[in-house]
């Protein structure tokens, strides 16, 4: 049941000094790149003492990743570099992530441990509905599956009728999904009349990267008769493989021999007690490309107490809850909203004042901008109202990376706040709790 059961049961001193050796090593070559270099060139600790010293250095933020950006935060010269990533969710520089050979090699066996952990074995077939391409999602879990052994189906994300086809006919037994697809996808086999309870011969589906409750977990786990896995991860550790479920589902395992956690408060900047919630603040501890130190995640969530019953050592956090930043997750698609206000305001007939709505419909996060006309440039037609319309689609398509719908309203029609504008309305939560 254990992929690595040295590591993943080891004793917790042991852990902490296998931790402090990797951290020591970590810190010596995040010195090499230009960022950290400069930070640690005269506060820096040429050795901490224990883990706890750690908290004497300063974090780092995604605004540190992107004004650095591209090679601020490269540690190793560019022939040393394999593989770049990159997260969505960033207007002007996006975070670009670099990996060595040996980097991609550790996190293939990092999933391989998170998939090994579920029961999956070398007779599986494993069918990753994630996307290929700079999203961690896709190749992430398919050199890990590589690495277990199992036979891999790359398709990649939509095209639901087909992927059904492969479920049904390739006999699929694993599947790597966001949770939200997992939900509209039923509705294909409803359209079809295949019980997917009956008809298929899967058994376990891996979500994550994008806020789901425990609710969506149960509800998949019952329209597909399988088991549901939480998988946490984000790009600037490596993708998925930072955090996972095991059998018994209660919290995500930290792989702590790769990843040192932390959990503050967004606001003070303290560390929290144990088992108080707040913001996850991640170490890397092998990374050779882009080590990171203290890297504010911004994902809100806590250790969980106790020891959990698999035997693993690594501690358990709680599903994320949300974060602490604007950031909203549209279907496994990070935005900021500054992104929509940019693209909009680039538009010269297209007034100031807008707002942002998300809501769950058919299980997909459905994103609507209203935003007024400018009346001093726009005095259109209807025709070229709807022009105007289908320019403003097109481009926030192309900046976002999802196709959000848009209305254009009458100036001065969209409420005004005295305080703080509000403008992003998330009724997610409240569609989840009825559907
Ligand atoms: O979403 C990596 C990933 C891929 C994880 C596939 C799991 C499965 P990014 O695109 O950089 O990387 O987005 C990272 O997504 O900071 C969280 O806010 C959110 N997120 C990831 N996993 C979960 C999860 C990938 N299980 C950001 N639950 C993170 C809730 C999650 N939120």
């Amino acid at each position: 049941m254990y992929w690595e059961k040295e590591i993943e049961t080891m004793g917790r001193s042991d852990l902490a000094s296998l931790q402090l050796d990797r951290l020591n090593h970590s810190l010596e070559q995040a010195r090499r790149s230009p960022f950290y270099g400069k930070r640690f060139a005269y506060k820096a600790p040429s050795h901490l003492a224990g883990l706890g010293d750690l908290t004497t250095l300063p974090f780092t933020t995604k605004d540190d990743l992107r004004n650095a950006f591209p090679y601020g935060f490269l540690t190793v010269d560019l022939k040393e570099v394999v593989r770049l990533h990159s997260s969505s969710g960033t207007t002007g520089n996006p975070t670009v992530v670099f990996h060595t050979a040996g980097d991609i090699g550790q996190w293939g066996n990092l999933i391989a441990r998170c998939m090994y952990t579920t029961g999956v074995r070398k007779h599986d077939v494993f069918q990753n509905m994630m996307g290929y391409g700079l999203f961690t999602g896709g190749l992430g879990f398919h050199y890990g599956a590589e690495k277990l052994g199992v036979m891999t189906i790359p398709i990649g994300p939509g095209n639901s009728k087909r992927q059904i086809w492969f479920l049904q006919n390739l006999e699929t037994t694993v599947v790597h999904i966001l949770p939200s697809y997992a939900l509209r996808l039923y509705k294909f086999f409803e359209e079809l009349a295949i019980d997917p309870r009956e008809d298929l011969a899967l058994r376990i589906a891996f979500v994550g990267a994008e806020p789901h409750s425990e609710e969506i977990r149960k509800k998949i786990e019952d329209l597909y008769n399988i088991k549901v896995y939480n998988s946490y991860g984000l790009s600037e550790m490596c993708g998925p493989g930072v955090a996972f479920e095991c059998e018994c589902q209660e919290g995500l395992h930290i792989w702590e021999d790769h990843f040192y956690p932390e959990i503050v408060d967004p606001a003070s900047e303290e560390v929290l007690p144990e088992g108080e919630p707040g913001e996850l603040v991640l170490t890397t501890l092998t990374r050779e490309a882009m080590p990171l130190v203290r890297y504010r995640t911004r994902d809100l969530t806590r250790f969980l107490p106790g020891n959990c019953p698999c035997g693993r050592t690594h501690r358990r956090i709680d599903r994320i809850t949300g974060r602490s930043d604007d950031m909203l997750i549209i279907n496994g698609v990070n935005i900021f909203p500054i992104q929509i206000e940019k693209t909009l305001m680039a538009i010269p007939e297209i007034g100031h004042n807008y707002l942002i709505e998300i809501r769950k419909e058919n299980f997909m996060d459905r994103l609507q901008v209203h935003v007024e006309i400018n009346e001093e440039v726009f005095h259109g037609t209807l025709a070229e109202l709807e022009k105007l319309q289908e320019n403003a689609v097109a481009a926030l398509r192309a900046e976002l990376g999802v196709t959000p719908s848009v209305k254009l309203v009458e100036p001065s029609s969209l409420p005004v706040s005295e305080g703080k504008a509000q403008r992003v309305y998330d009724y997610r939560n409240e569609a989840e709790a009825e559907g």
